[in-house]
């Protein structure tokens, strides 16, 4: 495991987590760090150099096969939600991933050290998930088929995050508005104006544009999602009905968290045998002054 000049703890740790289930933990000289788990391949802790938790996972989660754990970054694959024959959001949550000690090389050289690559074995499915020194999460995912049998392989995918947030009605999302969305599966468009909750929430925004912001007014904080690869987006919160019918999920827990799903949902990615899908999350948390007027959201949309 590699380990920082700076400080005694390794920027890479392979330990054990809740229920001793073997976790990662990636930390950069500044303070920020992130834990994944190799049950799901699933992103269950990402903080800020000031230790600040920005991912919700719930205090009923339950770390324990073959339930998904609730909360961080589910990865839902080979299918999303109940679109198709499998289990809901498929298997890849709910299966052991293994270090993957000789990935292939990625083409894109990054600044990140602290980063782990994963596999789930037999999909060829790679994970990394890497921490840059400014703190950002980036998650990479490459899918090959490699079936022998000439037949291409087809699915729909998410990076299911839950974000922690200070108050879901304090909370708005900006890059989402007069998009098309699939809701119950049928078809809408939004309207001009920024996302606001203020009830259940479940729609697929469709090809929508790849960077997406979250901007929470009380914790003066701005989520940016870059994507790459996955043209949807789903935007989910249970609100407080649906949320007493999860077992694994607190009465009043829909308060503090908001799911943005960078996703390929509407059009399933189909991959001819020796071909491969990359699909990529870049997640930001800036401190933003928007309720005093000093940060523009759509500055945050525009700029790089
Ligand atoms: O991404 C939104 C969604 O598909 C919702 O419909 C909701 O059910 C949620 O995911 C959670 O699904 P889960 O299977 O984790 O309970």
């Amino acid at each position: 495991m590699m380990t920082s000049s700076t400080s005694e703890k390794p920027l890479v740790e392979l330990t054990k987590g809740v229920n001793g289930l073997e976790k990662v933990i990636l930390r950069e000289v500044r303070g920020s760090s992130a834990e994944v788990y190799l049950y799901g391949g699933q992103v269950t802790s990402w903080k800020n150099d000031l230790r600040e938790e920005l991912l919700f996972v719930s205090s009923k989660a339950i770390f324990k096969p073959p339930k998904a754990i609730r909360g961080g970054i589910p990865i839902c694959f080979p299918q999303f939600a109940n679109r198709g024959p499998l289990e809901s959001h498929g298997f890849a949550r709910n299966r052991f991933w293994s270090i993957d000690k000789d990935p292939p090389p990625f083409p894109a050289s990054t600044s990140s050290r602290a980063f782990v690559d994963l596999i789930l074995k037999p999909f060829e499915f790679r994970l990394r998930v890497a921490l840059s020194p400014a703190g950002d999460l980036m998650l990479t995912s490459r899918i090959r088929n490699t079936s022998t049998d000439g037949k291409p392989f087809a699915f729909t995918f998410a990076y299911h995050t839950y974000f922690s947030v200070s108050d879901i009605s304090e909370v708005r999302v900006e890059g989402l508005e007069t998009l098309d969305y699939l809701e119950n599966k049928e078809r809408f468009t939004e309207q001009g104006d920024a996302i606001t909750f203020e009830s259940e929430v479940d729609k697929i925004y469709l090809s929508t544009p790849t960077k997406i912001a979250i901007l929470d007014h009380e914790k003066k904080r701005t989520f940016v999602i870059r994507k790459d690869g996955l043209p949807d987006a789903v935007v989910w919160n249970p609100w407080d009905k649906r949320a007493k019918a999860i077992a694994d999920f607190g009465d009043e827990e829909y308060k503090h968290m908001l799911c943005v799903e960078a996703a390929a949902v509407e059009k399933p990615i189909t991959l001819k045998p020796g071909e491969e899908w990359r699909g990529r999350q870049e997640l930001s948390a800036v401190p933003s002054s928007y309720c005093s007027g000093q940060l523009d959201p759509k500055r945050v949309l525009l700029g790089s």
